[in-house]
């Protein structure tokens, strides 16, 4: 009797992982010849994310139909749950998205020196995370550095 009740707990533990390892299923879109692009991807990748990996040939057509501010473009674009994440935006913003049922996405826009993927040289500069609501209205989420 016992043994069953392990096994079960087992099985339970492992559902469990699986399903939280489903949600972490990011799709993203990138040019082949983006560097920092794929320096993200590892970032997402060490951060628990499953990447599926889309090279395309016309980014921008991307960005338009997923509904990406023009204003907020980066390089790559990523979609998790049905929501954009525009640029290199950090995983644990990424993880928080979920629970934000009134935003279409979130984006770094530019590329900041210093963000996830653009960590080289040493002049990192700080940058704000933005959402975009479902209504096209705009709101800084985070900020970084995150001031303690
Ligand atoms: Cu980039």
């Amino acid at each position: 009797m016992f043994k069953l009740k392990l096994s079960l707990a087992v099985a339970l533990m492992i559902c469990g992982v699986a399903q939280a390892a489903e949600q972490l299923i990011i799709d993203v879109h990138r040019d082949a010849n983006c560097g920092c692009c794929k320096e993200w991807v590892k970032h997402l990748e060490l951060n628990g994310f499953k990447v599926v990996d889309h090279v395309e040939s016309n980014m921008s057509a991307i960005k338009q139909s997923l509904g990406v501010p023009q204003e907020l473009a980066s390089c790559h674009t990523a979609v998790i749950g049905g929501k954009f994440v525009e640029g290199h935006v950090p995983a644990d913003e990424i993880k928080k998205l979920s629970g934000r049922s009134d935003l279409a996405g979130i984006a770094v826009p530019g590329m900041p020196a210093g963000s996830p993927g653009m960590e080289y040289g040493q002049n990192h500069q700080p940058y704000k995370v933005l959402g975009v609501t479902k209504a096209g209205a705009q709101e800084v989420v985070s900020q970084y550095p995150i001031s303690r």
